[in-house]
């Protein structure tokens, strides 16, 4: 979509009431889905329908990774994370090479093509508690 001309179209309150290709009518942040804090996810939990993208946005000045909780995936549902890992552990073990992150003002997009709810975390902060969850409706 034209995002400079739809800003400009609508002035600056869009700015914090949301942007972008909302298919639910979810408030959005105008660089993506979901934001990043030091140590958290915002929102923690984030809602589309089967079939859209969610994008992270990092807008924190730390590095950090979205990386899925296998145990979680739906039957069918592709594995996702930062660095396009092919498992959970790969991911884990790749993080010790500071391979598979998310560096401040980048952005990571996933497309959701079956229902469910899906847990993530961020590798070096997953035991200060930064772990979200985008659900799938069908
Ligand atoms: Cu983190």
């Amino acid at each position: 979509m034209n995002r400079r001309g739809f800003l400009a179209g609508v002035g600056a309150a869009a700015l914090t009431s949301g942007a972008g290709c909302a298919s639910l009518g979810t408030a959005r942040n105008v660089d993506g889905d979901v934001g990043m804090t030091a140590t958290a996810f915002r929102p923690a939990t984030f809602t589309v329908a089967v079939g859209d993208d969610v994008v992270w946005y990092n807008n924190s000045v730390r590095a950090h990774s979205v990386t899925a909780y296998e145990k979680s995936l739906s039957d069918g549902a592709d594995f996702f994370c930062t660095g396009d890992f092919d498992t959970e552990a790969a991911a884990r073990e790749a993080w010790d090479g500071m391979r598979g992150a998310i560096d401040s003002g980048e952005t990571y997009r996933h497309t959701f093509e079956v229902p469910g709810t899906y847990d993530y975390f961020c590798i070096p902060h997953e035991q200060g508690g930064m772990v979200g969850q985008i659900v799938v409706e069908g």
